[in-house]
């Protein structure tokens, strides 16, 4: 068992970005039984929930003439649109059955607000809005985070590298993530993850 002061962060291992969903990621599903082992070692466990209001802003549908996958300026700067996934309530933004969401003691939602997105598990994607995850993991004494699910190169990398900003030490368990990798965005989030002082595992 790991001391008190670690934090296992699970990120968005939902139906949408696994084989069959909205945005899957590939591979998606085949982190899910390593995941429940990992949890059997952390007294603090985190799931994130990707969970957004139909018509959200980071929806390409939602622009007139804009395919998913094609970015867009926002008011916070650029943004990536994508298809519609991850509708609150749906079964698309559940947890992926296998995942022993059960043994989870705190579950962060996040990309609620219509008009703004939300990667991280820590800030929305203007970087300053928080989701009060950094409040949790103080109250309760911790101080290191290991990361892991979907997808490495978004939701996992923003998250790794706030935590950093937010002071924790940060480690990712790549062999438990998957890419979207659209055109090299694996390689900048590995490179921006290690500058930023994650340890890549
Ligand atoms: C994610 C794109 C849009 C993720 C969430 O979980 O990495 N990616 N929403
Ligand atoms: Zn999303």
């Amino acid at each position: 068992m790991r001391d008190i002061s670690q934090a296992l962060i699970i990120i968005d291992v939902q139906n949408d970005f696994c084989p069959g969903g909205a945005l899957a990621v590939e591979g998606g599903h085949e982190i899910v039984a390593g995941i429940n082992g990992l949890m059997t070692e952390f007294q603090t466990i985190v799931l994130t929930q990707d969970w957004h209001p139909s018509g959200h802003s980071s929806f390409a549908s939602s622009h007139d003439g804009k395919d998913p996958f094609t970015e867009t300026e926002m008011p916070y700067g650029a943004q990536m649109l994508w298809p519609d996934h991850c509708i609150q309530g749906s079964q698309g933004a559940a947890f992926h059955a296998d995942l022993d969401a059960d043994k989870a003691h705190m579950i962060v939602r996040k990309g609620f607000r219509p008009q703004i997105d939300s990667y991280s598990a820590f800030f929305e994607n203007d970087h300053e809005t928080p989701t009060g995850l950094d409040g949790y993991l103080k109250t309760r004494d911790v101080s290191a985070v290991t990361m892991v699910g979907l997808a490495t190169d978004y939701c996992v990398n923003f998250s790794a590298v706030d935590a950093t900003r937010l002071g924790y030490a940060v480690s990712v368990e790549q062999s438990l993530c998957r890419a979207i990798d659209m055109g090299g965005t694996l390689a900048t989030a590995q490179d921006g993850m290690r500058a930023a002082g994650v340890t890549l595992l």
